[in-house]
């Protein structure tokens, strides 16, 4: 699929609206401002003065209305979710347009209370694209059991192709074949959650296959993308107890679920302390975070003195460290270790964590210390790093790369 469709975002009256439209659509400019000023009286002219309308509570189109061409027509449609009332349940409505006149199309029911989240792709594979919203029944989103509805869009109308109940959902293509698969996951506290993949076929979502989920546990988080080079996975942050926990990566190669690593007897990627996956590098490539916690004699988990590191996977049956930092949450900077900093250094602080130490084998690296600018006095042998909030941020190292690895978050 040529990747065509471009984002737009347009002030309008209301919170605003989203536009997503194709290339050719924006030959014509100047009649785009005409043609919203006339899709908001239509939509108007269609709401009760009671009625609400919804932007979604998170993703990528939190907006009012969204505004596609979804079958790339070079007519536009446009879709808004609204309720009667406080208590009613969601409805969309569908409105087309030509020659700058929208007409309403259909009214077609949500699954919940509350928009909580939209995707326009095309899941069904057909090459137009489909709606694809999540609907809370609290206002806040956080129920575990939201109600997820794909609409295609054929014959100028959307149909509800599928339902479900869901916690969270990816839409990516897992096993790279150019179809996206579409992945729910439920996270259920009384009975088994489980991870759900389908993908269109023979005009229905037919389920390819699920896992279960470890009960014991929660997702902190949900995110898929590549995990090495030419693997995607989907990747779980789950958390047990009170920080612990472990990254899950869940494979799918078209036919079947599969997890990368065994949760028994010691997960590779288990975590005394909660640190979340993510790019840390920028190389397209998602790293599972691991705290590194020095030994300590008082075994109190300090904050000051651990480490997070980056481990990727090998594609087979091992992590690989790729990244390691610190983080001061308390002055609120980063510090990247250099990729010759190998394993073994340990950090020590002094001065209520004001002065932190980079050591290897009883050999100072680097240091970071953080004063209150009024005391900011005798600068020799003080290499200024940054200044935030009244404090100054120093160095007693003259080393220009290694500044380079220290940022303020
Ligand atoms: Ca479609
Ligand atoms: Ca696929
Ligand atoms: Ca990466």
């Amino acid at each position: 699929m040529k990747k065509r469709i471009i984002i737009l975002l347009c002030t309008c009256f209301l919170s605003g609206c989203q536009l997503v439209i194709s290339n050719e659509s924006l030959m014509k400019p100047p009649g785009l401002v005409n043609t919203m000023a006339s899709l908001e009286q239509t939509i108007l002219s269609h709401l009760s003065s009671e009625a609400v309308l919804m932007t979604p509570l998170t993703g990528e189109h939190q907006n009012v209305k969204t505004v596609m061409d979804l079958d790339r027509d070079g007519t536009l449609e446009a879709v808004v979710f609204y309720k009667e009332n406080e208590h009613a349940i969601v409805k969309g409505l569908l409105f087309s347009e030509k020659d700058g006149e929208w007409t309403k199309v259909q009214t077609f029911l949500g699954d919940g209370n509350t928009l909580y989240e939209l995707e326009i792709k095309d899941v069904t594979n057909d090459g137009v694209l489909d709606v694809i919203a999540g609907f809370s029944f609290r206002n806040d989103g956080k129920d575990a059991r939201k109600g997820l509805a794909v609409y295609q869009y054929d014959l100028e109308k959307l149909n509800r192709v599928f339902n479900n109940t869901y916690t969270h959902m990816l839409i990516d293509d897992l096993n790279q074949d150019g179809v996206d698969e579409l992945v729910t996951i439920l996270f259920d506290q009384y009975d088994v959650s489980g991870m759900f993949v389908f993908n269109y076929t023979n005009n229905k979502m037919v389920l390819m296959d699920n896992v279960l989920l470890n009960t014991r546990v929660n997702a902190l988080n949900v995110i898929s993308g590549y995990v090495a080079l030419d693997q995607k996975a989907i990747v779980i942050d789950t958390f047990f107890g009170n920080q612990e926990g472990f990254t899950d990566y869940i494979l799918f190669d078209g036919t079947e679920l599969s997890y990368v690593f065994d949760w028994e007897p010691i997960h590779p990627t288990y975590k005394s302390y909660m640190i979340l996956s993510e790019d840390t590098n920028h190389d397209g490539i998602i790293e599972a975070g691991v705290p590194y916690i020095p030994d300590n004699d008082d075994k109190e988990l300090n904050l000051n003195l651990l480490t997070h590191r980056y481990y990727q996977w090998d594609g087979v049956d091992d992590m690989i460290l790729i990244n390691e930092i610190y983080d001061s949450i308390e002055y609120g900077y980063r510090f990247d270790f250099p990729n010759e900093w190998t394993e073994g250094i340990h950090i020590e602080t002094s001065d209520e964590n004001k002065e932190v130490r980079f050591i290897k084998n009883n050999k100072l690296l680097f240091d970071i210390h953080v004063i209150p600018a009024s005391d900011f006095k005798n600068i020799e042998g003080k290499f200024i790093l940054a200044r935030k909030n009244n404090l100054v941020y120093y160095t007693t190292f003259s080393d220009s790369e290694l500044y380079k690895k220290f940022r303020l978050l």
